[in-house]
């Protein structure tokens, strides 16, 4: 039998790289007995990194989904990676979790990974709470670690608990939930239980009185026996706190020390006790948009939030169950594709090791293998059922990477290897490039690139090279030019003949006729690379017939997927064909293609050609004592600053930056600011280059274009 919906509990464990949260979940499953001897990250054998690759880094790259059974409830633990460049699977997991539970390192306080990732947490509407984590640390400062969690994120961060001795030594917490004082013995684990001494009781009561007056806060019914009695019983109490916590109107502050294990039961006791089950939170919408009820007897529908490929097993799926019961041998239709599943093992996790199980009630997160045509943000249902779990939305890339050309035998063998990576990291994004003539990498940040890039060496045995990626840039005009362009030719018997009379135009909308020529036709090409291509058919009394109007804009379009400049796309211009020439036997379309093609490209020369980069929007958030050396950084990356605004002690710099100058931005960002900054960006528009650059950009170009032929 499943665990009954009630009595589940799914966390999702956040925070700054380095805040204990592996070695904190490490500890959650040893209170529970999960365990029977706790792994550090040192010794390379928690539950949580159990891949080779973290272990070596001593970082956690991929979240691990883990379960620990506590009192009457299960509850599963999905433990994150704290740097930036795999948010992707932080994201993931807080989709599929009930309750976040932010590790705050009490030696630093609130960092940008913090305050970033709360971002996401208060997006989901997810409930939250805090734990101000490794109390035992010389450096440990609690007050200021809660003054900063309040002034970031609020007056519902409300404390529970404080520590009476932080820093060596430190083994006592009082409880103002509980109104109780926990002293640990030398090694952790399980508290000595004692009352509150005199000297404490002040603090700890007022603590106690605003926790009851929010639990109140939100329920009528709690309001009104609060406004008769002053006070809540232990029952109620939990109540209002539930309704609170679900609700996002209060984010509870706890303490630990994970490394001595100090701190975790009592938090799992809250879990346990006050945080909502998948049957108290607000409900998730379905693709329909209607709210979907954790119901265990409903129709089924089980959402893939992870994927891994497994060398001996294959597709390895992680999945919440959102409603109904998954049996093993249930037949399920995946809504993206039509595809009939078959579930034939289902597990639950404690990281690498999976236990057979044979059904998961709603709610439930576990492990099925070998789904055939399933992949990551699929909904598996119940025929019939026709509202999937609205998929997650993955962050913007941050970088992009070119790959160098493998040679012959590895290229099927790279393209596989890359297809694979991307179902399993959806922000990993792969584009085969026609127009740069290059494969794309787009990613998270450097960090996130070399992983991907060390694992494909190692599990697929194809050496992976990177160059930098060319620039998509775009060709224009900025003046008017006229030109006349005849092409003849004589071969044999037959010949060639088509003579074009044309004016370029820069182009913007709702621009007037073109002076002194009588328009009979206008077609608005909207460019698939952005932009458009306006072409006026003006041509009086039939000097060339109206049928070779869509051979000459052929011709035009050939130059304008790769024009003159840079063999760069063109966008942006107006062509009005206004006179010309035609022979009654050797005209024909392809004569005016070609002559459309040449009077296009020897007019665009006259017509003051401009090169066109993209600009991206880049936001940045840095610690404040790096906001000169990033800005004297941007400074030399010929960007714009837009704005600039602090939010709480961290700076918040908008700024415009050509992609150009932004290719090795990541890791320079990272190293700048010892890794507390944090950036996004995302194509706002296409600017003029600046003319030296443009020269020697044609100039390469140029060249490059002689050796070719
Ligand atoms: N002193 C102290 N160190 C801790 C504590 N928790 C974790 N650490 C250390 O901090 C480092 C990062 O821990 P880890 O659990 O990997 O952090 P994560 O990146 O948040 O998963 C490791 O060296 C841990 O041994 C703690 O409570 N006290
Ligand atoms: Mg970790």
């Amino acid at each position: 039998m499943g665990v009954e919906t009630k009595n589940l509990r799914n966390v999702v464990l956040l925070g700054h790289s380095g805040s204990g949260k592996t070695l904190f979940a490490e500890t959650m499953l040893f209170e529970s007995g999960a365990l029977t001897r706790r792994g550090t990250i040192e010794g390379q054998n928690t539950a949580s990194d159990y891949t080779k690759l973290e272990q070596e880094r001593g970082n956690s790259l991929f979240s691990a989904l883990l379960h620990a059974n506590w009192r009457d409830n299960k509850i599963n633990i999905i433990d994150t990676p704290g740097y930036d460049d795999f948010v992707g699977e932080v994201i993931s997991s807080l989709k599929v979790a009930d309750t976040a539970v932010m590790i705050v390192n009490a030696t630093s306080g609130v960092e940008v990974g913090t305050e970033l990732l709360w971002e996401y947490v208060e997006n989901y509407k997810t409930p939250g709470l805090f734990v101000i984590n490794q109390l035992d640390h010389e450096k440990a400062n609690y007050d200021t670690s809660l003054e900063q969690l309040k002034n970031n994120f609020g007056p519902k961060v409300m404390a529970v608990q404080y520590p009476l001795n932080p820093g060596t030594g430190f083994n006592t917490i009082i409880d103002a939930l509980r109104m109780i004082m926990y002293v640990f013995p030398k090694e952790g684990g399980k508290p000595e239980k004692k009352p509150i001494p005199e000297s404490e009781i002040g603090r700890a009561t007022q603590m106690h009185q605003a926790l009851v007056e929010s639990a109140a806060e939100n329920d009528e019914s709690l309001m009104e026996k609060f406004f008769d009695e002053g006070s809540l019983n232990e029952h109620e109490l939990a109540k209002g706190l539930t309704i609170a916590l679900a609700n996002q109107q209060i984010f509870p502050v706890f303490c630990a020390s994970g490394k001595f294990n100090m701190g975790s039961g009592r938090i799992m006791g809250f879990l346990n006790d006050i945080a909502p089950s998948p049957l108290e939170r607000p409900k998730p919408m379905s693709t329909k948009g209607e709210p979907i009820g954790a119901d265990s007897t409903g129709p089924t529908r089980v959402f893939i939030y992870k994927t891994i490929s497994e060398p001996q097993v294959g597709n390895v799926s992680y999945f919440k169950v959102f409603s109904g019961t998954l049996k093993t041998g249930d037949d399920l239709i995946n809504l993206a594709n039509s595809n009939h599943e078959r579930i034939n093992q289902i597990y639950v996790a404690n990281g690498k090791t999976r236990e057979a199980v044979n059904e998961l009630k709603a709610g439930d997160l576990g492990v099925t293998v070998k789904l055939k045509e399933t992949h990551t943000n699929n909904t598996l249902v119940t025929k019939g059922v026709e509202s999937g779990i609205e998929p997650i939305h993955f962050p913007e890339p941050r970088i992009r990477v070119a790959v160098t050309p493998p040679n012959k035998a590895d290229i099927d063998k790279l393209a596989k290897a890359l297809h694979v990576t991307h179902e399993e990291d959806p922000t990993l994004i792969i584009e085969q490039s026609p127009e740069l003539r290059q494969t794309l990498l787009y990613g998270q940040g450097q960090l996130h690139l070399d992983l991907i890039k060390y694992r494909i060496e190692k599990v697929y045995g194809v050496t992976m090279a990177f160059e930098n990626p060319k620039i998509p840039y775009r060709e224009t005009i900025t003046k008017i030019a006229n030109e006349s362009y005849r092409h003849k030719k004589q071969t044999g018997g037959s010949g060639q003949f088509a003579e074009v009379h044309i004016r370029l135009e820069p182009y913007q909308e709702g621009m007037k006729d073109p002076d002194g020529l009588t328009v009979r036709n206008r077609e608005y090409e909207k460019l698939p690379w952005g932009g458009t291509l306006a072409f006026y058919w003006c041509i009086v009394g039939g000097s060339i017939d109206t049928k070779f109007s869509s051979a000459i804009k052929k011709g035009v379009m050939n130059k304008m997927t790769e024009g003159p400049l840079t063999g760069s796309h063109c966008r942006d211009i107006r062509i009005s064909i206004y006179d010309g020439k035609m022979h009654p036997v050797d005209s024909n379309d392809m004569a005016f293609q070609l002559a459309g093609t040449m009077a296009f490209k020897n007019a665009f020369q006259h017509a003051g050609p401009q090169l066109l980069e993209p600009i991206y929007d880049v936001s940045i958030l840095c610690g404040s004592e790096f906001m000169g050396d990033v800005m004297g950084d941007l400074q030399t990356r010929r960007a714009i600053i837009m704005g600039m605004e602090s939010e709480g002690h961290y700076q918040k710099i908008l700024a415009r930056v050509p992609l150009a100058e932004l290719h090795d931005y990541s890791s320079t960002l990272r190293s700048i600011t010892q890794g507390k900054a944090k950036f996004s960006m995302k194509l706002a528009d296409y600017q003029q280059v600046p003319a030296e650059i443009q020269t020697k950009l044609v100039t390469e170009y140029q060249a490059h274009a002689h050796d070719e032929h």
